[in-house]
């Protein structure tokens, strides 16, 4: 499949992140894209397991990817390792629950509020704003898809216990890169 607009977008995001704006134009840019293009679908590979991450690229400075969300997947309760992370919609509508860090494990997490974002819209987090869940929202039946730009990359993020706010590590690893099915 063609992916001419999703590699413009790439070669947009490397000038952005070389420029001393630095990240500043990247809700325009992938809002932009996420309203008029849809070659994402290259990219967006589901599985009955889990939500999917499906690399686009990966570079020193950030990694773009597509993340595919049937109806009933969710994230875990996650930091962002200090990093900056911006999701735009590409298909479906999608449910952002926001909790505030813990500062230890004492007790369950209370979430401090919730969004809907729909295509084309783009939201941003990163660990000083909190922590936050992703899935579907309820009236998407058929699941949603997600852009995600992340500067820097990592392979890692901490998973938080809803019930005692107790962490656990986990690793980051995709389903997908470049369209292509991991074994
Ligand atoms: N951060 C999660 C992940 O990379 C997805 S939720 O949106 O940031 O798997
Ligand atoms: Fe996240």
């Amino acid at each position: 499949m063609d992916t001419q607009a999703i590699d413009a977008l790439v070669r947009s995001l490397q000038d952005e992140f070389r420029s001393p704006s630095n990240g500043a134009r990247a809700v325009e840019l992938l809002g932009e894209y996420a309203r008029t293009q849809n070659d994402w679908r290259a990219f967006a590979l589901f599985s009955d397991q889990h939500y999917t991450r499906n690399l686009v690229v990966r570079e020193p400075r950030f990694e773009l990817m597509v993340l595919c969300w049937s109806a009933g997947q969710e994230s875990a309760i996650h930091n962002h390792e200090g990093q900056d992370c911006w999701m735009a919609v590409l298909d479906g509508e999608v449910e952002e629950v926001r909790f505030p860090m813990p500062d230890g494990p004492r007790g369950p997490l209370a979430a401090k509020g919730a969004a809907t974002f729909r295509a084309g819209q783009v939201a941003f987090i990163r660990d000083e704003i909190g922590l936050h869940l992703v899935r579907p929202a309820r009236t998407s039946a058929s699941g949603g898809v997600t852009l995600h730009l992340y500067a820097s990359p990592y392979d890692e993020c901490n998973c938080y216990c809803p019930d005692t706010g107790s962490v656990t590590r986990k690793r980051l690893g995709y389903h997908s890169v470049r369209g292509r099915v991991l074994a």
